[in-house]
């Protein structure tokens, strides 16, 4: 329980406007997660995996139509539109309070409000945040014990400070004597909904993912993005990880990635290279500040992993599937007949029979995917057998190195280091990905990401960038190399020209030796590219002619890239930092000379 006014008040009058049958403190134990569990079992929400297989794991089933982040659905409500930017949904925030007010009367009538205190970062830790969430989801309640630090002891933390309010509903009351149905949700009305100014968070209708579990992408990217700009550190879409070298030299590593492109599977990868050793310190966000020594010193303020289950397997990433082994909450997965779960890739022979995501009997010669392809696993961090012991680190780890990376079938090489922060602040800002499965939407086409943020920075993507360029001029900073990487690049035949996976280490030695001073690198008009025999190839299973490929500089590909982000500039207008808009000209101009 609290002694906080602000919650105390906070949650009465949620109260009143929601109508709940009961309130509910959680309190973060075991015996509450197991309450949620068995409260999910009996209304069908989840079934239980056979504990011989996957002990003490459930697969649960959404709804179909509340399978993904609703990017459409998704408002920053600042009090100027203009705070918003281009990029972002807008309305304005009175119209949208009344507008939800209405929405969430009466909304969780017949159902408990649960209260979820959350800590984003180790408790008390002096750069964690403090969130609550009310919700009336037993499956939110559960999730967010494993991604987050979360219960009594936060409250205990807490005491009479201030924390983000994140009011969450799945839109659908009960009326007396109504069954529920098995993934309540609300198919006609989705909001997930963000005040900057007043750092509130309001949910309605979707039980899923980062629509639901308020403290990943709403807290930790949107409002946090807001919190950093104003305060002067970044909150990132980005993995951590810890790189260690033969002899035992150790380098941090960043590296932003859009949706559903492999962060996970970079953050635990087990590298191809005799004597190296990565291990995880977050797979998704990374908050970053500097430390006394200018350094910028990233922390990952989640607790577990979200992960995307099709494609996770033996090879992509063995350390996931030991993750997974047991106590695990899987979304959207197949069921097998011995009772386990299955996705696509999970296994090189595919199941003569399945479950498939919907509950429906599926068998090998069907075409469609047994899985959803946004299929998750929810884990806690700690069961990961490659997690480094200061991703509890309270004051996060120095960073030597940021990546910024995408799925580019063409053009982008396989790395490139950016000439300084301003270049690398640039090469961020002009990423993009072909779409993957993680929002709702078209999945193929591509898409400029921005820093990977595109989905998740809460103010003005112009703003953000002025920002990152602020960064770069901070007194003392003894700021990180920057780099591009692409590890999707496709032959015009259209195979992957890099295996990818444990041999993406090759890359990240030549970064970490870069960091060192050690390695060399060629200065071409799109940055510096790995000199030749820099690249460690012993080993490797690719031919000259790919390699070359992968490190090529396509002039026209670029030039083509640089008409289309010129395009893409354009919507920001005058917001649009003159910095960047020199380094894309100048870009074009180092390009043209080489036609
Ligand atoms: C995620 C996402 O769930 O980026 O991490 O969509
Ligand atoms: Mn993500």
């Amino acid at each position: 329980m609290t002694k906080n006014a602000k919650l105390e008040a906070w949650v009465k009058q949620v109260r009143a406007m929601c109508q709940p049958d009961r309130v509910r403190w959680c309190d973060g134990s075991q015996a509450e997660y197991d309450e949620m569990i068995h409260l999910m079992l009996r209304s069908g929400t989840a079934q239980p995996l056979d504990p011989r297989k996957r002990p003490n794991s459930y697969l649960v089933r959404s709804d179909p139509g509340d399978v993904a982040r609703v990017e459409d659905r998704t408002f920053i409500c600042s009090e100027d539109e203009q705070a918003a930017g281009p990029t972002n949904n807008w309305r304005d925030p009175a119209e949208m309070k009344v507008a939800l007010t209405k929405l969430f009367t009466g909304c969780m009538r017949g159902r408990t409000l649960y209260v979820i205190p959350f800590s984003m970062g180790p408790i008390g830790s002096p750069i964690a945040y403090t969130g609550v969430q009310l919700s009336d989801s037993p499956y939110v309640v559960a999730s967010m014990r494993i991604m987050t630090r979360m219960g009594q002891p936060v409250l205990d933390a807490l005491g009479d400070g201030d924390f983000v309010p994140c009011l969450h509903s799945v839109g659908m009351p009960l009326s007396p004597g109504k069954m529920d149905v098995a993934w309540p949700c609300n198919a006609d009305d989705k909001y997930i909904v963000h005040f900057p100014e007043t750092r509130e968070i309001w949910s309605f209708g979707s039980g899923y993912g980062g629509n639901a579990l308020l403290g990943k992408k709403c807290l930790a990217l949107r409002i946090a993005s807001v919190i950093a700009r104003d305060e002067g550190w970044l909150a990132e879409h980005m993995l951590i990880l810890k790189l260690t070298n033969p002899s035992g030299q150790v380098h941090y590593i960043c590296g932003a990635f859009p949706s559903a492109c492999g962060k996970t599977n970079l953050a635990m990868m087990r590298p191809a290279l005799p004597g190296w050793r990565v291990e995880t310190i977050g797979d998704d966000i990374a908050w970053m500040r500097f430390g006394d020594d200018g350094r910028l010193y990233a922390m990952n303020p989640e607790a577990g992993f979200f992960g995307v289950a099709p494609g996770t397997n033996e090879t992509s990433n063995p350390n996931a599937m030991a993750t997974l082994r047991e106590n695990v909450l899987f979304t959207n997965c197949a069921l097998t007949p011995d009772g386990d779960v299955w996705w696509e890739d999970m296994t090189n022979e595919l199941p003569e029979r399945l479950t498939d995501w919907r509950g429906q009997p599926w068998t090998r010669d069907l075409k469609a995917s047994a899985a959803h392809p946004n299929a998750r696993f929810t884990a806690s961090a700690s069961q990961c057998p490659v997690m480094s012991p200061e991703w509890q680190n309270p004051h996060g780890v120095p960073i030597s190195a940021i990546l910024f990376g995408g799925r580019r079938a063409t053009v982008v090489p396989l790395v490139q280091e950016a000439r300084d922060w301003k270049h690398g602040t640039f090469l961020g800002s002009i990423i993009g990905s072909e779409k993957t499965a993680a929002a709702a939407g078209k999945v193929g086409d591509l898409r400029r990401d921005p820093m990977a943020m595109l989905p998740f920075c809460g103010y003005n993507m112009a703003d953000y960038w002025s920002h990152w360029l602020r960064i770069g001029r901070h007194p003392g900073a003894q700021l990180p190399r920057i780099y591009l990487v692409n590890w999707f690049r496709k032959s015009a035949g259209g195979d992957f020209l890099w295996p990818g996976f444990g041999e993406n280490v090759r890359v990240l030695k030549w970064i970490f030796e870069r960091c060192e001073g050690t390695a060399k690198a060629v200065e071409t008009p799109i940055g510096r590219l790995p000199a030749e025999g820099e690249l460690e190839v012993t080993g490797l299973d690719v031919s000259r002619e790919n390699l070359a490929e992968l490190l090529h500089v396509d002039t026209e590909g670029w030039l083509a890239d640089v008409v289309a982000m010129r395009e893409y500039y354009e919507q920001f207008g005058d917001r649009m930092p003159p910095e960047l808009r020199v380094e894309l000209e100048a870009l074009g101009q180092r390009l043209s000379v080489c036609r």
